[in-house]
């Protein structure tokens, strides 16, 4: 059995006396955190406090876990930057809106998963997208994470230069959870391509932002070129979290659910129910993945 360690490579963090995990509100000095979260096994991310919330309720009565019933309570309640949750070897956690973001959010809890001394983590990111040429509340299981060029790079300005990162997701990864999707079979799910971008209305070739510099023309032919690049979903986190936790060390998945066609629209205008129990979807499938893996350990 090979023991991963999550692999922090920063030789200046070293040289610290102590640690503040600023927008988690925890630290090295005020935080037992190999108590805390020394157990952790799987992080589960996604864009709203809320829907992590629900999660970590969900996957406390998934394992059976004792206190299934209690509101969960929000370990990092000392600050509204992001909000994080346990259940048992979960960890659910918010990252909000867009690439900066999720990078901060990721720098502290990879940094937390290391100070924890946490062993062979899986970071699964479920979330929402705008899918191309596939029926809304599909679940897309990310096999490449790529840029509005349609390529697999991360591309971060750091001391004044751009500089690139490699976003390939662990294949095995994405085998086993389409089989969970398979075996579920209460919704479709695929594998594909996910784009990400820096924004969600140009950004995404949407005509209906507060400004579009583009005609409905070249909108389609843009949806028709990535589609034929392998895409099939749109969002604005997949590199970030690739090419972090492939710098880490860490096993990574995306998992989102389609909240409508883009070839059809830009507005979301499904009814809140249904928007709602669309976003339940990569949640019961990764679900079952986690007892899965539980299970076979
Ligand atoms: C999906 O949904 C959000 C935008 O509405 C964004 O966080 C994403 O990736
Ligand atoms: N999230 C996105 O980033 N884009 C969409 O179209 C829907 C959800």
């Amino acid at each position: 059995v090979t023991v991963i360690c999550v692999f922090v490579d920063n030789p200046h963090l070293d040289t610290l006396d102590e640690d503040v995990l600023y927008h988690l509100a925890l630290g090295t000095s005020t935080h037992d955190l190999p108590a805390m979260f020394g157990d952790v096994k799987f992080v589960c991310v996604g864009g709203s406090s809320r829907r992590m919330k629900a999660f970590a309720r969900f996957m406390a009565a998934e394992l059976g876990l004792p206190d299934a019933e209690a509101d969960p309570p929000n370990i990092c309640a000392g600050t509204d930057r992001y909000a994080m949750y346990k259940a048992g070897p979960v960890l659910s956690v918010s990252h909000g809106i867009g690439v900066p973001s999720i990078c901060v959010v990721l720098h502290e809890l990879l940094k937390l998963l290391h100070h924890a001394r946490c062993t062979d983590v899986t970071v699964i990111r479920i979330g929402t997208s705008g899918g191309i040429g596939l029926e809304p509340g599909t679940v897309v299981v990310t096999q490449q994470a790529v840029d509005g060029a349609f390529q697999p790079r991360f591309e971060q300005m750091i001391l004044g230069r751009p500089v690139v990162r490699g976003t390939e997701l662990d294949g095995g990864l994405v085998a086993e959870l389409l089989l969970c999707g398979r075996e579920l079979s209460q919704f479709e799910t695929v594998a594909g391509n996910t784009m990400c971008t820096m924004d969600f209305y140009e950004g995404q070739a949407r005509l209906d932002g507060a400004f579009c510099c583009f005609s409905e023309r070249d909108k389609q032919e843009y949806l028709a070129r990535a589609y034929e690049a392998g895409v099939r979903n749109i969002e604005m986190e997949a590199l970030v979290l690739a090419a972090m936790c492939k710098l880490g060390g860490l096993q990574a998945a995306v998992v989102c659910v389609t909240l409508l066609d883009r070839l059809q629209g830009d507005q979301l205008s499904g009814s809140h129910e249904l928007l709602e129990s669309f976003q339940q979807r990569p949640q019961r499938l990764v679900g079952l993945f986690i007892r899965k893996r539980l299970q076979a350990s």
